[in-house]
């Protein structure tokens, strides 16, 4: 997971729960198939206070922690799992900056979002935290194997 040997990487993907509402996902959906990238996990479900908590360690001292997690807990959420090359560094460009004001125009966040709190989306900044979170979110069995049909026009 996160970085392998040829350059392909695992990164992982989360609708919130305010694109879920705003019935965005399958648009969402649609850009990461359109780039190029394999979805190699994909499934809806809300996380509980625990798992939240988890996924949001880092911010635990930080003024906003208290109404993240209880944003991210309000509704279901959609997590992926997306392989391709460069994938970490291309799908956190595809969602732009964290706050949607800030993100540019053809992004995730820029195209559908305006405030800080409602950012549509989240996915992992690095290798070590996609590794980390595809481990808390997804079980092996959740995860196919498998070629594109268009592998041999997106790769030289
Ligand atoms: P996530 O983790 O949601 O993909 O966002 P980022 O990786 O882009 O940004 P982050 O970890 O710094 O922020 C996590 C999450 O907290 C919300 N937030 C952030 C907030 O409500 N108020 C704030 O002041 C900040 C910095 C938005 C994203």
């Amino acid at each position: 997971m996160g970085e392998e040997k040829n350059g392909l990487e695992e990164t992982f993907v989360m609708i919130k729960p305010d694109g879920v509402q705003r019935c965005i996902v399958g648009k969402i959906i649609q850009r990461f198939e359109q780039k190029g990238l394999k979805i190699k996990g994909l499934k809806m479900y809300r996380m509980t206070t625990k798992e939240a908590e988890e996924h949001y360690a880092e911010h635990k001292d930080k003024n906003f922690y208290k109404n993240l997690v209880s944003f991210i807990t309000s509704g279901p959420v959609v997590s992926m799992v997306i392989e391709g090359k460069g994938a970490v560094s291309i799908v956190r460009s595809m969602v732009g900056k964290t706050d949607p004001k800030d993100a540019a125009s053809g992004t995730i966040r820029g195209d559908y979002g305006i405030d800080l709190g409602r950012n549509v989306i989240h996915a992992s900044d690095s290798h070590e935290s996609a590794k980390r979170e595809i481990e808390q979110h997804f079980s092996k069995k959740e995860m196919i194997n498998y070629r594109r049909i268009d592998e041999d026009w997106l790769y030289e």
